[in-house]
Order: structure tokens, then sequence, then C-alpha cells
């Protein structure tokens, strides 16, 4: 089996100071840099979107964290983030980036977010990422990173639906935890085949 580490949104914005601050992101960068020696290919992802894009609540005049109803599905307004070449959307400045293989951009489309580095949130429009696994031959897949309960969750379910081998290892991710969103997580990876 080729296994690869999959790094999720490790950015500024995701971390202690950042637009859509996740409690102890900068905790994990340390332990993630450390791992990527373990595995045959490191993939990093970096949420990636456009100003005024459709998941942010200012787009719509409305309060971040609010519900929406696209035409994909209910969708959370957040607060703007990763707006592309912004100093929010640049990696922690500590990961090393240097040890990537590969860095695979989403949310980029203006009418759909993507938490998923696989599909975006329509859960169809692909981001390019299983053809590429697969041409390298990668089979088995470890996840880590930001955040545990929508872009490693999302990732990892369909990882999992894809056939991939998935593993999240918790102790390198952390949550935003909104209504309940991270025991929902927890439950509908281990749903889906993930090995937490
Ligand atoms: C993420 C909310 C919005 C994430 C990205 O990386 O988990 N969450 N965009
Ligand atoms: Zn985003």
């Amino acid at each position: 089996m080729t296994h690869a580490l999959i790094v999720i949104d490790v950015q500024n914005d995701f971390c202690p100071g950042g637009a859509l601050a996740v409690a102890g992101g900068n905790e994990i960068v340390d332990g993630i840099n450390a791992a990527m020696s373990d595995y045959e290919a490191v993939i990093l992802t970096q949420d990636w979107h456009p100003a005024g894009h459709s998941s942010f609540a200012s787009t719509h005049g409305a309060a971040p964290m609010s519900m929406m109803d696209m035409p994909y599905g209910p969708q959370v307004l957040w607060p703007d983030h990763c707006i592309q070449g912004s100093i929010g959307a640049q990696f922690h400045p500590d990961l090393q980036t240097d040890k990537a293989d590969l860095i695979i951009r989403k949310g980029y489309n203006p009418a759909i977010d993507s938490y998923s580095a696989f599909f975006e949130n329509d859960h169809s429009t692909p981001t390019g990422l299983e053809g590429y696994l697969r041409t390298r031959k990668i089979d088995r897949l470890t996840l880590v990173g930001l955040a545990t309960d929508f872009c490693v969750n999302y990732s990892a379910v369909d990882a999992a639906k894809l056939g991939f081998a998935v593993q999240v290892n918790m102790d390198l991710c952390r949550a935003i935890d909104f209504d309940g969103s991270l025991a929902a997580a927890t439950a509908g990876m281990k749903a889906a085949g993930v090995t937490l």
C-alpha cells in the first residue's frame, strides 16, 4: 500500500488571531511537521476563496454562523476567511510546506463552498484530488489539520466513500465545534468506516 498524509487547511485564518480561528489550531503544527517523513507522499490543502464568496455572511448581509439554504443544500455562513492572496490564506508560517508533493486549493468557485478536498459542497464537482491519488497508486490516507468537524470530516468521509483506507489522527486536528458539529462529525466519520 502507498500511504499519504493529507494536511487539511493549516492556514493563518484557522489559527488563533485569524478570521475563523479554531481554538488550539497552532498547537498541531509541530506534530504535523514531525509526521511528514513517515509517509510516502505529503499533500496539503488550502482553503482559497474569492472576495465576496457565497459562503461569507457578509456577502448576504447576514450574521456570521447563521445558516442559508443554497441550491446544493444548507450552508453555514462564515466570517470572511482565506481570501485568495491574503495573509490569512497563507499556511501557518511554521508548517513545513517544502515537504509537500501537492498543494490542492478548494473553495475557489464563487457559488459553491468546498469543505472536502475531493468534492465541492454539491458532493459532485471534483477537485481532481481523487485522480491524482489514483494515478500515483496511493490507496491509504491519514488526515490531519483544521477543522476536525468541517474540512477534515468532509474529506475523510468522501475519501472513505471513494474506497480509500482512511484514518484521521485526532491528536493532530482541532475543531470549530459549533452547535454539536464535532459530535456529529465523529459519528459520521465512524459510520463511513474512517478509523479515528
Ligand atoms: C473550513 C469552514 C469554512 C475548514 C473551511 O477548513 O474546516 N471551515 N471553510
Ligand atoms: Zn472556507
